[in-house]
């Protein structure tokens, strides 16, 4: 249903900061959204914004300069023979699902389907898409399989920068590198990750919503055990209030990210990542790291803290249990008369 905001006017008094305009729908979504700020690394309000763990589009990293030339014809050419895993939905929507958690949920379907191809049968595939028919998401770890070049490109990224950033903000070990080449239109649906990331445009645009971890209440994530874990319940298209109700209250901040910008996405800050209609398909490389490890403990505890202790303690009395059905009820016992008043609704 269209809101009063899809025809809200632009302010033309100023210039834009766009690398490039998308439709004049302003949000297509129920909730506000305010901007990213768009700032050189070299910034200190940059340093200050990723020192206290806040989202922030930076243009001059060079992090991934030696990749801008990356076409889907180039990495066709270059990136070898190797299989690369590629999701296919029969919507827009690429939700996340944890295949070990599967089994003890056997009555899930998996939205998507991962299938292992070579580089270009994806590309094919691609072009074979239509209206109706399946649309496709590579997401593959970068490995040395790849091509000799494209290894170049790799290497020449700016670690130099990347490193000392890992240093200064007392990060962990990098994790993994996952290269994404999505087809215009597709929808990674919000979810958090427990890594610290800098994401990396490379080709396309793509929208970055981003919520913070205290927004926890107001986007309803799956249980712990269940596949869809880290995921938020709740359909932005077709919000279900009823269900959700404290959605109402979101607030997102968003960015438009075009080739060279890098968006730092906060450990435990929710994303949702859309590849914008109209400029192609999008070409994306992330850099996961770990988390720092808590030398002092602060309280009042952090809102992402909160949502650690939390999972941690979701996660053992779901093992204790040693059943899903039994851990709503456990957890009732537990507070309703006690905690909270006996009748949950008052
Ligand atoms: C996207 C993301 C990515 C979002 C997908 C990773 C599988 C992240 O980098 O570009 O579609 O969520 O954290
Ligand atoms: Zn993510």
């Amino acid at each position: 249903m269209a809101s009063v905001r899809d025809t809200a006017d632009v302010d033309t008094t100023k210039p834009s900061q766009q690398p490039c305009s998308e439709n004049p729908t302003r949000s297509k979504y129920t909730f506000d959204t305010e901007e990213i700020p768009r700032l050189s690394c070299k910034d200190p309000l940059a340093e200050k914004l990723m020192a206290n763990e806040r989202p922030v589009v930076l243009t001059d990293t060079n992090l991934v300069t030696s990749a801008l030339h990356w076409t889907i014809p180039y990495l066709q050419e270059n990136i070898g023979s190797c299989d690369f895993s590629v999701y296919s939905s029969t919507n827009n929507k690429f939700k996340y699902y944890d295949d070990k958690k599967i089994r003890s949920n056997k009555d899930f379907i998996p939205p998507t389907r991962r299938t292992e191809m070579k580089f270009p049968d994806f590309v094919n595939a691609v072009n074979a898409a239509a209206p109706g028919k399946d649309r496709l998401y590579l997401q593959q770890t970068l490995n040395d399989s790849v091509g000799q070049r494209i290894v170049f490109d790799f290497l020449n990224f700016n670690w130099n920068w990347i490193n000392e950033q890992q240093r200064k903000y007392n990060w962990g070990p990098l994790t993994s590198n996952l290269l994404l080449v999505g087809m215009e239109g597709n929808i990674t649906p919000a979810h958090y990750d427990e890594q610290q990331n800098y994401f990396a445009q490379i080709g396309g645009y793509k929208r970055c919503i981003l919520f913070p971890p205290e927004q926890f209440e107001c986007l309803y994530p799956y249980p712990v055990h269940h596949p869809h874990d880290r995921q938020s319940q709740v359909d932005f298209d077709n919000p279900d209030f009823e269900k959700f109700p404290k959605f109402r209250n979101v607030k997102a901040v968003s960015a438009l990210l075009g080739p060279g910008d890098v968006l730092y996405i906060p450990m435990y800050w929710w994303h949702q990542i859309e590849s914008v209609e109209g400029h192609g398909m999008t070409i994306s490389v992330n850099f996961w790291y770990k988390g720092g490890a808590t030398t002092k403990v602060e309280y009042p505890l952090k809102p992402q803290q909160k949502v650690a202790v939390m999972r941690n303690i979701e996660k053992m009395i779901t093992e204790a249990l040693n059943d899903h059905q039994e851990v709503a009820p456990f957890m009732q016992t537990m507070v309703l008369g006690r905690y909270l008043p006996t009748n949950p609704s008052t």
